[in-house]
């Protein structure tokens, strides 16, 4: 047991020091809403709780309404909130998505919670996601499993620093 675990930790570093090759998947609908970047976390042990996060973009604005995922037994949309200075999750019925705007789902923020995982999520590996839209209707994507760590898509870390992203606002925040 513990061996094998080591083994999948050594992949998981293998595979993140191969830099590698988490392709950026990104669909376009009709209804003009992207979705990009989308990954999750491996998730550590026997956890059946994972989170997955994505960019969304929708030209004319729209809302994302609903998620589902055959690896999990239930895929909702969940929210960091600070209360009184303590960090807080809580599910939400939709993800605002002002036109034109790229939303990104990311750790300490907006986040997809996969509830009832039916099998540990794996470093390397992937799996589908249905996203549903209020106007778009329903966009598939390919999750790409990272590091248990992993603090956002694989090979987009030097975009990240890049990027006007509030680090600040993401320190210290998990899932
Ligand atoms: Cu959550």
């Amino acid at each position: 047991m513990q061996f094998r675990r080591f083994l999948f930790s050594a992949l998981a570093a293998l595979i993140a020091v191969g830099g590698a090759a988490f392709a950026q998947q990104a669909q376009q609908t009709g209804a003009k809403v992207a979705v990009t970047q989308a990954w999750a976390r491996a998730t550590p042990g026997k956890s059946t709780i994972g989170a997955a996060y994505a960019t969304v973009t929708a030209s004319a604005g729209d809302r994302l309404i609903a998620v589902a995922t055959p690896v999990a037994g239930a895929a909702q949309l969940h929210q960091h909130t600070m209360d009184n200075g303590v960090m807080k999750m809580r599910q939400v019925d939709a993800v605002p998505l002002p036109a034109g705007q790229a939303v990104t789902l990311s750790p300490g923020g907006y986040h997809i919670m996969l509830v009832d995982l039916k099998a540990p999520l794996v470093a390397g590996q992937s799996f589908p996601l249905t996203l549903t839209f209020e106007k778009a209707g329903t966009v598939e994507t390919n999750v790409t499993v990272g590091g248990v760590g992993a603090s956002g898509p694989a090979g987009a870390a030097d975009h990240m620093n890049m990027d006007h992203m509030d680090m600040g606002a993401m320190a210290g925040h998990k899932g």
